[in-house]
């Protein structure tokens, strides 16, 4: 094993874990050193989250990643920190939260996005910023906060960096999803934030992935039992840049979905596309690791699979998911598909009974077991897949020829073989840890140990090194292809 360790604090919508990543000669070796769950909560009026919860498992995970680090003769050269994007909190000269940080899931931007789009057209934040339609992209959040003088704005893994280090930084891929980034540029559009009566400093300077945000603040290294000269690098603190990053694939012709509480779908291009054609089809122009664009949708994902789970839980006993999945892939094929990414689907709450309405209204038979619920939610984001696929193949004239599934979604069996059978493309499931593999393969970078330039190569190398992926053939050949 390498004399270096790097630890990766990964936080996603339903769950984080701190995991600590070393170099070997056989690649890179991960092993998880604490797990908690995350979810929205409604707290004080509204659905947000606990970021101060949040930040004690960060400290928990942290403590148990130098003692992992130690007992194996090593140190913790450097941490890494993303989470999913949008979110922010607001901090004022004391470095104190004015308020817990909203939860993008929360709808009281419904009353803003009129407000932003009578100062800024959709169509010329499409031409600037390329970020897809979302009712919560952070511009329109930030037209709902009541004041923002004596405060910036920190996206929530900035924030957890600034609480270790004190240092306030924006991380650049992340940034890319407040819909206050030039797209082309990769710099702050400034004329944006005049335009909509933001503050020119709401969000602190720009960083790019591989860079030095600080050093831990000597009560935290004290705390943690990580030495002060531990450095917090920035990652691509967008989980989703950090997952794509490490796609264990071999050519460029792949397409990926990062599957989790969102299923990301789409392809990684060298430039932006800002035409009015894929602002139609709503894609996203989101920043990656080197410079990269990831052109993709957000479709619904495993949130709706979440939120039935835990609805069931509530009625009853615990549901079983492998249960559930290997009842619902014994149904026959045929059954109710509904539009996995409608936007009625983002509150939480109520989740079967929203599924079962959403069919009927599409003209089929509710579906009326639980089981049945689970079929018709994988069978639609399986459509909802190759809906977009197609779409980010004929709006990019990229092709592919595999698509590499990755993220917990990535071991939903049922789900791998439903995408391969709808795309008619062969599916490459795994890693399931592709985004902490991916923050901690940026700081390795950074620290000499993967290959640099030219762009992501040496970082796709070792993901390829370390990945074991399960491939699912479609079963119909003649299936619907994306490429044709
Ligand atoms: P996020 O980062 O959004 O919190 P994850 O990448 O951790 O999401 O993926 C969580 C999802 O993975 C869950 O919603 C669940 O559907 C799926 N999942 C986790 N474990 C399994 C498993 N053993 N089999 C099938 N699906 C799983
Ligand atoms: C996935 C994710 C996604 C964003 C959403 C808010 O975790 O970061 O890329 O669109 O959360």
């Amino acid at each position: 094993t390498s004399a270096q360790a790097f630890a990766a604090v990964d936080i996603g919508a339903s769950s984080g874990r701190v995991i600590l990543g070393t170099m070997t000669d056989a690649g890179p070796e991960l092993v998880t050193v604490h797990r908690f769950p995350n979810g929205v909560q409604f707290l004080g009026g509204a659905l947000r989250w606990d970021v101060e919860a949040l930040f004690a498992e960060v400290l928990t995970g942290l403590t148990a990643a130098a003692a992992a680090a130690a007992a194996a003769g090593t140190t913790v050269t450097s941490i890494g920190i993303d989470t999913w994007a949008v979110d922010y909190g607001l901090v004022d000269d004391t470095g104190a939260l004015r308020h817990l940080p909203f939860s993008y899931r929360d709808g009281r931007t419904e009353a803003t996005i009129g407000v932003v789009h009578a100062a800024l057209p959709p169509e010329r934040l499409y031409a600037r910023t390329g970020l897809q339609f979302l009712p919560f992209n952070t511009l329109y959040q930030l037209a709902a906060e009541r004041s923002l003088s004596g405060v910036q704005a920190l996206l929530i893994p900035d924030l957890l960096a600034y609480r270790l280090t004190g240092e306030r930084r924006t991380e650049a891929t992340n940034a890319s999803t407040t819909g206050l980034l030039d797209a082309a540029t990769g710099t702050w559009a400034q004329d944006l934030l005049e335009a909509l009566g933001l503050p020119a400093d709401l969000f602190p300077p720009l960083v790019e992935p591989g860079s030095v945000v600080g050093h831990l603040l000597p009560a935290i290294a004290a705390g943690t039992g990580l030495p002060e000269t531990t450095a917090v690098v920035a990652v691509g603190s967008h989980d989703t840049a950090s997952a794509v990053a490490a796609v264990p694939a071999g050519s460029t012709r792949f397409a990926y979905i990062s599957s989790g509480t969102w299923s990301l779908v789409g392809v990684e291009l060298d430039t932006p596309i800002l035409g009015d054609g894929s602002r139609a089809a709503n894609f996203t122009n989101e920043r990656g690791v080197d410079g990269t664009i990831r052109y993709l949708r957000n479709t619904g994902g495993l949130w709706l699979l979440q939120e039935c789970l835990r609805e069931w839980s509530v009625e009853g006993p615990e549901p079983d998911l492998l249960g559930l999945l290997t009842a619902a892939g014994e149904l026959p094929a045929g059954g109710p598909v509904i539009d996995a990414d409608s936007n009625d689907f983002l509150a939480p709450d109520g989740m079967p009974a929203r599924i079962r309405r959403a069919a009927e209204a599409a003209g089929h038979a509710a579906p009326s077991s639980r089981a049945a619920v689970v079929r018709c939610i994988l069978d639609s984001l399986a459509e909802a897949y190759a809906r977009t696929l197609r779409d980010a193949v004929r709006l990019s004239g990229h092709a592919i020829d595999v698509i590499h599934v990755v993220g917990g979604g990535s071991q939903n069996a049922l789900l791998c073989q439903l995408t391969a059978d709808r795309t008619g493309l062969p599916v490459l499931a795994g890693p399931v840890e592709a985004t902490a593999l991916g923050n901690v393969l940026v700081q390795a970078r950074a620290a000499g140990l993967v290959a640099a330039g030219p762009g992501l190569a040496g970082i796709r190398e070792a993901a390829r090194a370390a990945a074991r992926t399960v491939r699912y053939e479609p079963a119909d050949l003649a299936a619907l292809s994306p490429a044709g």
